[in-house]
């Protein structure tokens, strides 16, 4: 075992564990360890991180900041909009103003930079990391670095400045990760449209820092779904090696038949390229594989790259090697050998399958023997 700890990193080791409070040692202890992993993003493992080992927060109601540098990938004033944008988020559900320096030294100095780049706490080169933040506090409290091997937009490509910023300038306000998957604090990246801050998010930040006295109205967006909630409908449900998978939204549910509760992910987490929006998904498990289906686009779990038409739900039935598109009152059959369309449709699920629900929202194949239909 050889101790790759230079000087350096022991001074700075030293500098980190004194500014968080923590027993100066110079060495890397669980305490100092955890407090790293904090600050590091994007990561689908960091695992559950409750509190800073103190509640940090900025003393003054007026924090600045200062865009050191920028990123290539946008316009200047698209940068300065998210990052403002990413600011707003949080003054409106605190007292906290947000003040733009030009030069010297600001409370949230922001850059742009790749792997080691002054904190010994380097970036990884495309994905992975995605940004850091370190909590309130003097000097490097409250800076917020974003890896400028990633590529930042405005929009839904990966990865959104706006949404990581506001989840960056969480914790240089003073929040850790939530365990919660519907939060914003949430540690891994998912792209959302719409209001980014959760329930969660707020009562978090509020915390801290109280409402904000000047009472704007917001909105929060809906926490993940309760896995109990009778009214929930799911997106689509496939059987997945001996285990269910729902989709519902953003989230996807696996229930092991050896596990009294199901688990709650985000799809994204488990799957980055697929779409926060599953329509149906259906397993082939003579080939191992499990389609996806949202809007138009379809995917496989192994490879495969078809495009359909808009479906509802899918099932395979190995009997015929078939597998039946719902769309709306109409299905589909694709021949799975041949890997074509059958002809002789659309059909009319009401004439073919008498008693079944106008619209196909789920359906699986179980069992090998019948189809068995989940409508809601
Ligand atoms: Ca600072
Ligand atoms: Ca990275
Ligand atoms: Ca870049
Ligand atoms: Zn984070
Ligand atoms: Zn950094």
């Amino acid at each position: 075992k050889t101790d790759r700890s230079s000087d350096a990193m022991q001074a700075k080791i030293r500098e980190m564990q004194s500014f968080f409070n923590l027993q100066v040692t110079g060495s890397l202890d669980a305490n100092t360890q955890e407090l790293m992993s904090m600050a590091r993003c994007g990561v689908p493992d960091v695992g559950e991180y409750n509190h800073f080992p103190r509640h940090l927060k900025w003393q003054n109601t007026i924090v600045t900041f200062r865009i050191v540098n920028y990123t290539p990938d946008l316009k200047k004033a698209d940068v300065d909009r998210a990052i403002r944008n990413a600011f707003n988020i949080w003054a409106d559900v605190t007292p906290l103003t947000f003040k733009k320096l030009h030069e010297g030294k600001a409370d949230i100095m922001i850059l742009f930079g790749t792997k080691e780049h002054g904190d010994f706490n380097p970036f990884d080169g495309p994905d992975g990391l995605l940004a850091h933040a370190y909590p309130p506090g003097r000097d490097i409290g409250g800076d917020t670095h974003f890896d400028e091997d990633e590529h930042w937009s405005k929009d839904s490509d990966a990865y959104n400045l706006f949404l990581v910023a506001t989840h960056e300038f969480g914790h240089a306000l003073g929040l850790s990760h939530s365990t919660d998957p519907g939060a914003l604090m949430y540690p891994v990246y998912s792209y959302s449209q719409g209001y980014p801050l959760s329930e969660d998010d707020i009562t978090g930040i509020q915390a801290l820092y109280g409402p904000n006295p000047r009472h704007r109205k917001v909105k929060p967006k809906p926490d993940a779904p309760n896995k109990c909630d009778p009214m929930l409908s799911f997106d689509a449900v496939t059987e997945l090696r001996g285990e269910t998978i729902i989709f519902k939204d953003r989230f996807y549910w696996r229930l092991h038949p050896q596990f009294a509760e199901p688990e709650q992910t985000l799809i994204k987490s488990t799957w980055p390229s697929l779409p926060n929006k599953v329509d149906a998904a259906y397993e082939y498990p003579e080939k191992d594989m499990v389609f996806i289906f949202s809007g138009i686009r379809m995917w496989a779990l192994n490879g495969y790259n078809l495009t359909v038409r808009t479906v509802d739900a899918a099932v395979y039935i190995p009997d015929t090697g078939k597998t039946l598109l719902f769309s709306e009152e109409h299905y589909w059959s694709y021949n799975e050998k041949t890997n074509t369309m059958d002809s002789g449709f659309p059909r009319s699920i009401e004439m073919d399958f008498p008693g079944m629900a106008e619209e196909v929202d789920a359906a699986v194949y179980q069992y090998g023997i019948s189809i068995s239909y989940i409508v809601i």
